[in-house]
């Protein structure tokens, strides 16, 4: 898979892209990625790429002309196109399910924006997918480009040194519950000790305490991911009147 990012702050990335997963995958051509500065695409002599909004109001806004010429360039630059994306606040919600249609894509262009977001003839024109990660604001597109590059990459054949692990992942297609804790040595840690059965070596015995555990998770912390209307709508999610959802939940 070939992934393009084009962004205002390509030094954002170098951190991410080097860590040990990813610059494997890349050392092996399984996944090749690209960052393309959007001021190169600048017209101007100062390299200006925002511009104050028409209509007034504060900050400012991401010139049309370097996003669109710069998208249409790297597109250019390889076949196919790439599916083009756009990370906004306004998108559709990242989901396993949107990260599994983007895992099977040949290419991906991320684009980035920063400021107080893109001028509206952007989307217009380019008519990409809107993508958001969330109901909170961040300050530009690069860290939600780094949560799909995360998100999809793993779903790369043989990215993941162990092929299975992520079919067993909580929100997979097929799974959409929380997993049972996990433990490792020491067996006893200021006095917390290890559950019995996972010293057991009874491995029908664990495969059934794990599946428990994690029901119970789920229930208690996020009932809303056995709910199929909360699936379709996430907004849906509701709790009880006076109900706690996790009474284990630690304490703040
Ligand atoms: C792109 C500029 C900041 C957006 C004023 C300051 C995604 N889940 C998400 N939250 N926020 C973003 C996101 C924020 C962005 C840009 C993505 C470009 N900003 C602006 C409009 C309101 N703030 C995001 N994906």
């Amino acid at each position: 898979m070939r992934i393009d990012v084009l962004t205002l702050f390509p030094e954002i990335f170098s951190g991410y892209l080097g860590q040990s997963l990813l610059s494997k995958a890349i050392a092996r051509g399984l996944i090749e990625v690209r960052l393309h500065d959007i001021r190169r695409w600048s017209h101007d002599k100062h390299q200006k790429v925002d511009d104050r909004p028409y209509g007034g109001g504060p900050g400012m806004v991401l010139k049309a002309e370097p996003v669109v010429e710069c998208v249409e360039a790297v597109r250019a630059e390889a076949s196919p196109a790439g599916c083009l994306i756009v990370l906004s606040p306004q998108g559709e919600r990242l989901t396993q399910q949107v990260v599994e249609e983007l895992a099977a894509e040949p290419r991906l262009v991320l684009v980035c924006g920063r400021y107080e977001g893109f001028d509206q003839r952007v989307f217009d024109l380019l008519r990409p997918r809107e993508i958001s990660i969330g109901d909170y604001v961040l300050n530009g597109g690069e860290v939600a480009a780094m949560a799909v590059i995360d998100a999809v990459i793993r779903l790369v054949p043989d990215v993941l040194g162990d092929e299975q692990s992520h079919v067993q992942d909580s929100f997979s297609s097929g799974n959409r519950g929380l997993e049972a804790a996990q433990y490792t040595r020491p067996r006893e840690y200021r006095g917390l000790t290890v559950p019995e059965v996972l010293l057991s070596g009874d491995h029908a015995a664990i495969a059934q305490w794990r599946q428990l555990e994690g029901l119970r998770k789920t229930q208690q912390r996020r009932a809303d991911l056995n709910d199929d209307s909360v699936a379709a709508n996430p907004s849906a999610a509701t709790l009880e009147p006076g109900t706690e959802r996790d009474t284990n939940l630690p304490k703040h």
